[in-house]
């Protein structure tokens, strides 16, 4: 089956976890929703930062370790080859933290989540810088720029936690594209589990536009039923075929 891309096609690709797993990213499935015991929403969270920032600041150096040596697969480069083809007609949404597609070579991308190797301060508006330190337990990295003005303030990583609005200009940048698009949309998910907001919707807001709508996922997610076509199987196989020209 191929994507049926002619010369007024716009493709909105969004990804999650599943097109890093083959790059041996563990999804958040995997860990059944949890990380060492804890509720991923409950440590990916403000409240959670607030409560236990040692804990917080953990959970991120250790997926900051495990990133060391992990490289993008051929799904990721599939999508590299993609946008080459169409230029400004492809843009990539992705839900991930890790920087695979942008170390792939994808430029069009909006990480809507943000970024696991950049880091910023709680209070200050010092902007966010990058960061691959993998702090050791027990440390709390602290902005030290606050420190001059008086009183220091721990950092946090440049990610989007549950219940936080997402990345700022990411929204009117998709509102922007699905407009100039209309009917000529193909909206093409890939290796998610259509659980988090707003990216969930995304299939909902390409039939609104009046485009078509792809899953590629390993099994049916949470809102495949929304989808005009859902391809099971692995992101770095289907990705090729369906891209062929
Ligand atoms: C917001 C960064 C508003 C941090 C993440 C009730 C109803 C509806 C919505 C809500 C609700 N209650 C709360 C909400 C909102 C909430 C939400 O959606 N909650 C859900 C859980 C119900 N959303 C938010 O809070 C968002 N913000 O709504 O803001 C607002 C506005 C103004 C002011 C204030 C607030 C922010 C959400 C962002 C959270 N941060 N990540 C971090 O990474 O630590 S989310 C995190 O989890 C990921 O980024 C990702 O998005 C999500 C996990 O999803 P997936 O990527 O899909 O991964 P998963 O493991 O689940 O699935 C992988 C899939 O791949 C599987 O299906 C598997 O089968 C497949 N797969 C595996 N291998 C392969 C494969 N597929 C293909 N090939 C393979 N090889």
């Amino acid at each position: 089956m191929r994507l049926p891309i002619s010369s007024n096609t716009h493709v909105l690709v969004l990804t999650g976890a599943g097109i890093s797993a083959e790059s041996g990213v563990p999804t958040f499935r995997d860990a059944g929703g949890l990380w060492e015991g804890h509720d991923v929403e409950r440590v990916a969270s403000p409240r959670g930062f607030f409560d236990d920032p040692l804990l917080v600041w953990r959970f991120y150096s250790e997926r900051r370790a495990a990133l060391t040596g992990i490289v993008p697969n051929a799904g990721h480069r599939a999508l590299v080859d993609l946008e080459a083809r169409l230029g400004d007609r492809f843009l990539l949404v992705t839900q991930n933290i890790d920087g695979l597609h942008l170390a792939a070579g994808s430029q069009r991308v909006v990480e809507i989540h943000g970024n696991l190797m950049r880091s910023r301060c709680t209070r200050c508006d010092r902007p966010s810088f990058a960061d691959t330190t993998a702090y050791r337990a027990g440390v709390a990295p602290m902005c030290g720029r606050c420190k001059q003005r008086g009183e220091d303030s721990i950092l946090r990583p440049d990610v989007v936690w549950f219940g936080e609005p997402v990345v700022k200009d990411a929204l009117p940048r998709i509102e922007t594209f699905v407009d100039a698009a209309g009917a000529h949309l193909v909206f093409l998910a890939i290796g998610t589990s259509g659980l988090v907001y707003p990216s969930a919707s995304f299939v909902d807001v390409t039939r609104r536009a009046g485009g078509t709508s792809w899953l590629v996922n390993l099994e049916a997610s949470a809102n495949a039923d929304r989808f005009d076509h859902v391809v099971l199987g692995k992101a770095s196989q289907e990705l090729p075929a369906l891209f062929a020209t």
